[in-house]
């Protein structure tokens, strides 16, 4: 139990911010976004670099603790707030939980993200063209991490823990830029206990709560 209201700097727009937003919700705590523009014209500001070394977002303060590193944020946030557990207790659970983790930051994000949904939907909603040879060279990666996902969710229906966890709340703002990519829609039907892990999610009012608009709007998408 704290009292503190905690801050996260960052924009609704990022998939981390949007991870600890996620927990914040699902655990029902109040905390103040800050917006922090990292893509500024004159670069990432001097008092974010201050947060955040390496100018990413988000970056966090409760009282006398700074955080940067979502994995850290949402662990922190996990266990000083009241609130639903969003970690399990049995070391394989915790150790499965943390593989889905270690999955999505080192793969998903890099493929799914920047992969497909940045030269396939951002960059062409604001007018470049779509980078088909990124994409081409990008999809045996893909079809690697949506399988490996589907692998992991379990059978009571969550990423790598009988409940829902950490993992799930830091893949949902991934799958939900992959989901509105054209390569998503097959890449789906092959991998049917992910598909049905990403309607599961997408139907929490946290999802709801912490949806992006993104100007110009982008296709329709469920959460
Ligand atoms: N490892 C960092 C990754 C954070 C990250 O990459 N955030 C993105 C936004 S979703 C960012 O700041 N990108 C700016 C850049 O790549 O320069 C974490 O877990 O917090």
């Amino acid at each position: 139990m704290t009292s503190t209201k905690p801050i996260l700097y960052g924009a609704p727009y990022s998939v981390y911010v949007r991870a600890v937003r996620l927990a914040f919700a699902e655990k029902g705590i109040d905390y103040d976004l800050v917006p922090v523009d990292i893509f500024a014209q004159e670069g990432v500001p001097p008092e974010h670099l201050k947060r955040h070394p390496f100018g990413r977002i988000p970056a966090f303060q409760h009282g006398d603790i700074a955080l940067y590193e979502s994995s850290a944020i949402l662990q922190y946030v996990d266990e000083v707030f009241d609130g639903p557990a969003l970690q399990p207790d049995a070391p394989a659970d915790r150790a499965h939980m943390s593989q889905v983790i270690s999955v999505l930051n080192n793969y998903v994000y890099k493929t799914l993200v920047w992969g497909l949904f940045v030269p396939g939907v951002q960059l062409p909603n604001i007018g470049f063209d779509a980078d088909r040879d990124k994409i081409n060279a990008v999809l045996p990666q893909a079809k690697t991490c949506v399988a490996a996902l589907n692998d992991l969710v379990t059978d009571r229906g969550w990423l790598g823990t009988p409940a829902l966890s950490l993992a799930d709340l830091l893949a949902a703002p991934m799958l939900s830029l992959f989901m509105v990519t054209p390569q998503s829609k097959s890449m789906m039907l092959d991998n049917v206990a992910l598909h049905a892990w990403w309607k599961q999610i997408c139907e929490r009012p946290s999802l709801q709560a912490t949806r992006p608009e993104f100007d110009p709007p982008l296709p329709e998408r469920p959460c």
